[in-house]
């Protein structure tokens, strides 16, 4: 008998069946969110960038659902956003960025070079750090109107923003050259700065590298509210 002969792409399809096996049922998707929470917006514009169908269903932080038995059995930490995907339930939105990423994202968004995961990590850090206890906390003392002392957060935002504005300098990601999910990780708390009393007018290339991430397609728009430096 011959032996078969090697074909290339027969053999790239099954290395790649391997890494990324194809989706043989549509995936049941469940994202608990808050639409002004950029925590959420990270997750349910990454959904809408890998085309993925989902069933939205709103918290009520504002009643307290997030203190209640059933939310807290999702998510102890009793934060949204909390992501079900079938039987799997994940909380915390860079958990679920890199889940979504590695499970959904192909070649595209699941990065293996070790040196750029390892760049990815650094700036999903600064978006759970820095970004959310600078710009995102100035945000939600002002829109949600609560009793925190504005201008430590105001400064260590700018510090934080001349660092971003450095950093996308020579690069249009925060990465590198190429969107990953640490840009989406940090847009929201960062393009929403303004709402804290953060301006963003010494920042042109924070502003460009915003217009990028809006620019890919299937972005959600983060909204925006009328208050802080956005108030008339
Ligand atoms: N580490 C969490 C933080 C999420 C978070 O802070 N969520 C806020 C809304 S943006 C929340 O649910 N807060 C509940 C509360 O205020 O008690 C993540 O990245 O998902």
């Amino acid at each position: 008998m011959q032996p078969k002969a090697f074909n290339p792409f027969d053999a790239a399809t099954k290395m790649r069946a391997s890494i990324h096996p194809p989706l043989t049922n549509m995936p049941n998707i469940t994202l608990h969110r808050v639409t002004l929470s950029g925590h959420s917006h990270r997750v349910e514009t990454f959904l809408h960038l890998l085309g993925l169908p989902y069933t939205a269903v709103d918290v009520d932080l504002l009643h307290g659902a997030h203190r209640q038995p059933d939310f807290l059995a999702l998510n102890p930490f009793g934060e949204v956003p909390v992501l079900q995907d079938g039987d799997l339930t994940l909380a915390d939105s860079n958990a679920i960025l890199v889940y979504l990423a590695s499970r959904y994202g192909g070649p595209r968004w699941h990065v293996t070079d070790p040196a750029v995961a390892a760049r990815v990590q650094r700036w999903l850090s600064v978006a759970a750090g820095e970004l959310r206890f600078g710009p995102g906390l100035a945000r939600v003392a002002v829109l949600f109107k609560k009793p925190l002392d504005l201008a430590p957060l105001i400064e260590r935002s700018h510090v934080l923003l001349g660092l971003m504005e450095r950093q996308l300098a020579d690069r249009p990601f925060l990465t590198g050259d190429e969107v990953t999910i640490a840009d989406l990780a940090n847009y929201a708390y960062s393009a929403r700065a303004p709402e804290g009393h953060v301006s963003l007018a010494d920042y042109p290339n924070v502003r460009a590298w915003h217009a990028r991430v809006e620019a890919l397609p299937g972005f959600l728009p983060f909204p925006v509210m009328p208050v802080g430096l956005n108030a008339a």
